[in-house]
């Protein structure tokens, strides 16, 4: 296998145009279009970086430039806060265009043996720009402590056009069935806008645990964010199912988020915070039964899969989530929320006569249509607020004519592709997150040598492989599906480490799907400039999985 793999990458090199100095272009990412030049650019003390002046966006990504250059090379690089006069010695410098072809987030950086040009029309064009800088400098570039003495810090003269393939990419987490503190979002945050990802799906609420704050509603934090013990071992393998016997607890405080929001901003990411309903809610249920048919008691869930008490359709529940959203929506940017809507089980509605007695009055023929009716109900409500909602493809499901989630709310389709095709035919817009490809809680090795995971196998390959946008898709249809998002669901995933280990190199492979132009992308040349992304990830003390190593050895 690597024998066939060097064989691949001997013939690619040859042909690539870029020759002896291919390993100089190792942007994941890969760039729209790349031209080498002769020579290079060489970093030194007398480097300067100009931007123009009165431009607060670009002080700040220039600042943060030079404190990651001063950390991983003890270089101090100097601002020149003018524009226009001519420089001496070598220098980067910031030049805002308004070329139209490059859009929100498209940049050209020129490179010649004295200056960089950095070219963008919007501030997350050059924040891309130089996240694409550090990956032409050698990876020491990442350490947070001066590196070698011998590294040479300078980069190739080439010139790059680039821009995203789609508006939305997206890494989620899933911090209910594990809680992963606020220095790890970040952490976490970082590596996405590391990758050119714009967005993070927060997975704040499930059966396991409530995890952000509410002033209005306390008890689902003090109740709903802890649970009494954790199932050990596979869930749908191990019989019988054992438990760790240990509470297990943890939430974000509204400040905490706010810090996170504003932290994710910096880095031109926005954050998706998701409240899941009417299903995986036995955490909100622990805290709060009267929302339940039953009325309970419940508990918080100590093990994983689907259950069936589920959120009750009475008004009170909805005067509830709309108070929850209300507070949702003071702390983050918008204009999504993710309002779930995914495996919920229709027993306890079927057995509840409010349930049936409001069928009866709405004239619904079947429990998919009350579903319907409750995701409806908040959409509408969401979207009365200005804001938009997203949820997962089950929110299509039992809509009829009458009622049915409101044209503006967009589908993240899970269960395949099918569901967002469907969905994007009907004029919704549509995230692809396919499990096939996407689900990074998947095997990506051998089982028998990995740790616990859900039981399937996803392998880097297989994730590189995927296209969100089908061929044969009509043009209406394909404006609508507005990018791909891969999930990190984390039932086995305790520990910040582990989190790592499934995301990265995978995530990677997924910030080539929804950033390259398809004809740019290509299997054997990722695997090309795996090496150094390893090295990249090292300097940045990530745990990624070396799982790949024999791929590209
Ligand atoms: C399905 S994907 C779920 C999650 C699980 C995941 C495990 C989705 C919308 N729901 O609740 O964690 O499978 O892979």
């Amino acid at each position: 296998m690597p024998r066939i793999v060097c064989l691949w990458l001997g013939l690619l090199l040859s042909f690539s145009g870029f020759g002896q100095s291919d390993k100089d272009f190792q942007i994941i990412p890969k760039p729209a279009k790349m031209e080498s030049r002769e020579g290079r650019f060489m970093f030194s003390n007398e480097t300067t970086i100009r931007f123009p002046p009165g431009n607060a966006d670009l002080k700040t990504m220039a600042e943060n430039f030079i404190r990651q250059f001063q950390a991983a090379t003890g270089f101090s690089l100097r601002t020149e806060n003018r524009s226009g006069a001519t420089p001496t010695g070598t220098f980067l410098a910031f030049v805002p265009v308004s070329y139209a072809n490059l859009g929100d987030e498209g940049y050209r950086l020129d490179v010649t043996t004295t200056t960089i040009t950095i070219e963008a029309s919007k501030p997350a064009g050059f924040f891309y720009a130089i996240q694409s800088l550090y990956q032409l400098l050698p990876p020491e570039i990442f350490r947070s402590t001066p590196a070698d003495s011998s590294v040479n810090w300078s980069i190739p003269a080439c010139r790059i056009e680039d821009k995203p393939r789609y508006r939305y990419r997206g890494l989620h987490l899933d911090v209910a069935r594990h809680f992963f503190p606020v220095s790890f979002i970040k952490k976490y945050i970082d590596l996405l806008a590391l990758y050119k990802f714009n967005t993070f799906h927060w997975h704040l609420t499930d059966d396991q645990g409530w995890r952000i704050e509410i002033k209005k509603y306390p008890k689902l934090t003090q109740v709903g964010s802890r649970r009494k013990e954790t199932l050990i071992g596979h869930y749908y393998e191990s019989d019988p199912q054992q438990f760790d016997g240990q509470p297990y607890g943890g939430f974000y405080t509204q400040d905490e988020v706010r810090e996170v929001v504003r932290y994710a901003k910096s880095k031109y990411v926005t954050i998706i915070p998701e409240i899941e309903m009417p299903g995986h809610a036995l955490a909100i249920l622990a805290a709060y039964p009267e929302f339940g048919c039953s009325g309970g008691p419940y508990e918080t869930a100590t093990k994983w899969g689907i259950f069936t008490d589920v959120l009750c359709p009475y008004d009170r529940t909805f005067t509830f989530l709309q108070d929850v959203l209300m507070e949702v929506m003071t702390l983050f940017p918008g204009p999504y929320i993710h309002i779930g809507g995914d495996e919920c089980p229709k027993t306890s509605w079927k057995k509840s006569p409010f349930c049936q007695n409001l069928m009866k009055r709405l004239k619904l023929k079947n429990e998919n249509q009350l579903q319907s009716y409750f995701i409806s109900r908040i959409d509408k409500w969401v979207t009365s607020k200005g804001w938009k909602t997203i949820g997962w493809d089950e929110i299509l499901e039992g809509n009829s004519p009458a009622i049915r989630v409101s044209p503006g709310a967009t589908v993240m389709s899970w269960r395949g592709i099918d569901g967002g095709l469907k969905a994007a035919r009907q004029n919704h817009d549509v995230i692809m997150t396919p499990g096939d490809f996407l689900y990074l809680d998947h095997y990506q090795a051998d089982r028998s040598q990995e740790p616990l995971a859900f039981g399937r196998f996803t392998p880097l390959e297989k994730t590189y492989s995927y296209d969100p946008t089908p061929a044969d898709l009509p043009a209406t249809a394909q404006k609508h599906l507005i990018g791909a998002q891969a999930n990190v669901w984390t039932e086995y995933l305790k520990t910040a480490d582990q989190v790592e280990y499934m995301v990265w190199p995978r995530a990677a492979a997924v910030a080539e799907v929804v950033w390259t132009p398809l004809d740019q992308k290509n299997w054997p040349d990722f695997t090309r400039r795996l090496p150094v992304l390893f090295k990249r990830l090292e300097a940045l003390g990530v745990s990624y999985s070396r799982a790949y190593y024999d791929v590209v050895a």
